[in-house]
């Protein structure tokens, strides 16, 4: 009998994932002579802002740093109009790179990564798809994002809602008519902070489920004023470079004293200062922020006072008041989120003793008092960092899953590969600084350096390349430590994975900052890939 399955495709890269770390990842490889081939999952490209298209959804960084800067020309020429584009903005931006770079014929859509296994004695990955599809290559780089896989949580007749349901991060590509709606949203993260004000204007009342308050600072969004662009264009270099010094990779102008440095008076106007700039700035304003208990406080303290005076009702007030670290959990930005809950038709309940009992047809309860709506969103987060790598059956030498190999936490040398599994490749995985920082700069770091790799191993003509396991705990070792060292490695943030119930909580992302993480890198390279058994 002829075997009838698609003939295997044999590629030097099979790319998984067509968002920014994806394209830029194809592109890198096309120019040092490689052939890939992208599989996304999605109809198109652009990852995060493909599917992130809930109202009010846009970058919290601004976006003249939150792009790529691998091309001068591209930098220079591309037009953004708010300080903080929103979501159809990045995603036209992501298509023109797609266009502009002729990446989309090698990029396969509508397909889904089912598994990833490693045939040791010819050093190449295996790959397969929902569709069927086979390829051969000598590498695998997952490129499948840190946010990607949406958290459903696991409620009691969740599926028993006769009206609509959303989730945030899957939401429909035409847009969703709230008008004349009762709308019920659980969860107050980012993304809930950014759709409730949206979401109150236009439904005819809106309902917030809240287990946990969030920190939130004013965006200050606003359209883009020409000179300044012009200015940033002419030094465009410069600005990357400041950048590239940050520890979070985007310049928030850091201050970088820390507050036991200041007298009360200079604290109070850096404060006052940062609250005026808007935005993710506020992270810059004192050295010791997330290591310093006392520094942490007062800031803390000086964001609880700006809800109070935000937020008319005091009980309302008082329940939008967190009471957690300052930045524990990621920092929002947003644009009249505690004013929202000033209007007449948006109320305020909260989970956070009481978790929601049950979905019905009409609604949902908590305790014995029942909440109807027409549509019901959820604003519940990610499965972040290893959700998406946990849904490909990932096999490496000798069989073993990566899924179980991470069963008490991912295991990673700088975040870039397992030790066990060679020739592949995560971009901005966990024990990277991915999250902590701009992930547009934190992308193109991991392609470059991954891109310089495969360059090595055809220069000196080796086949296989994978982390060595010493290295690997000490990496992992070294993560470890460093998040230890500050005040987020306590509360119940999805950095840690506390979000999902029955996931091993490790701090996963890597918090030592960007500019120590790349010389890191660069030191390892220099010493010829040290830590890296090469064959
Ligand atoms: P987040 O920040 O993980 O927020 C999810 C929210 O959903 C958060 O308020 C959660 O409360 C809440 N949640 C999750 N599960 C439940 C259940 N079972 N019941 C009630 N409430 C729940 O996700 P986002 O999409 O907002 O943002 C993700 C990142 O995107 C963000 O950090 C930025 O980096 C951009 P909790 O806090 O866990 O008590």
């Amino acid at each position: 009998m002829s075997d009838q399955r698609t003939p295997t495709q044999t590629l030097d890269a099979v790319v998984v994932g067509a968002g920014f770390a994806g394209l830029y990842m194809l592109h890198r490889l096309r120019q040092l002579g490689f052939s890939a081939r992208v599989i996304e999952a999605g109809s198109g490209a652009g990852g995060t802002w493909f599917w992130n298209r809930y109202p009010g959804a846009r970058v919290d960084i601004e976006s003249m740093q939150y792009s790529y800067q691998f091309s001068e020309e591209l930098q220079q020429e591309w037009q953004w109009s708010e300080r903080y584009a929103p979501q159809a903005e990045l995603l036209a931006y992501i298509n023109h790179v797609v266009e502009r770079f002729d990446l989309a014929r090698d990029i396969q859509f509508n397909t889904r990564v089912v598994s990833a296994v490693f045939d040791q004695a010819g050093s190449r990955w295996q790959v397969t798809t929902d569709g069927d599809d086979r390829f051969s290559a000598r590498f695998c780089i997952m490129a499948t994002g840190c946010l990607s896989a949406a958290n459903k949580p696991d409620i009691k007749g969740i599926d028993s809602f006769k009206g609509p349901t959303y989730h945030t991060g899957e939401w429909p590509h035409d847009g969703v008519d709230f008008t004349g709606k009762r709308v019920g949203i659980i969860g107050t993260g980012s993304s809930a902070i950014q759709a409730i004000p949206e979401i109150a204007r236009q439904a005819a009342h809106l309902t917030v489920f809240q287990r946990t308050p969030t920190f939130s600072v004013p965006a200050r969004n606003a359209p883009l004023d020409p000179e300044y662009v012009a200015n940033v264009k002419q030094n465009y270099a410069a600005l990357r470079k400041t950048a590239k010094q940050q520890f979070v990779a985007f310049d928030t102008k850091a201050n970088e004293r820390a507050a036991t440095d200041m007298s009360a008076e200079e604290i109070k106007v850096e404060l006052e200062r940062r609250w005026a700039m808007g935005g993710l700035n506020f992270y810059g304003g004192f050295a010791d922020l997330l290591v310093n208990q006392h520094t942490n406080d007062m800031v803390a303290d000086f964001v609880r006072e700006k809800i109070a005076q935000k937020v008319k009702n005091p009980a309302t007030a008082a329940l939008l008041t967190p009471k957690v670290i300052f930045a524990c959990k990621r920092l929002c930005a947003d644009t009249d989120y505690f004013e929202t809950y000033n209007r007449d038709n948006v109320l305020l309940v909260d989970i956070s003793t009481t978790p929601i009992a049950e979905i019905a047809s009409e609604g949902l309860t908590v305790a014995d008092k029942a909440y109807a709506f027409d549509a019901l969103v959820f604003a519940t987060g990610f499965d972040a960092m290893t959700g998406s790598l946990n849904k490909i059956d990932i096999r490496g030498s000798g069989g073993n899953t990566l899924k179980e190999k991470w069963s008490a936490g991912p295991r990673t040398y700088l975040g870039l590969c397992s030790a066990g599994f060679p020739n592949l490749f995560t971009i901005s995985g966990p024990g990277s600084p991915s999250v902590f920082t701009n992930m547009v700069t934190s992308i193109e770091q991991h392609v470059e350096y991954i891109g310089d790799i495969i360059a090595y191993m055809g220069k000196h003509k080796l086949s296989a390349i994978d982390a060595t396991k010493e290295a690997e705990d000490a990496w992992v070792d070294h993560v470890n430590e460093v998040a230890g060292g500050t005040l987020v490695n306590s509360c119940s943030s999805w950095y840690l994975g506390a979000n999902i119930p029955g996931k091993q909580r490790v701090f996963m992302p890597y918090i030592g900052g960007f500019p120590p993480y790349v010389e890191k890198c660069n030191e390892v390279a220099k010493n010829g890939y040290e830590g890296f058994a090469l064959k």
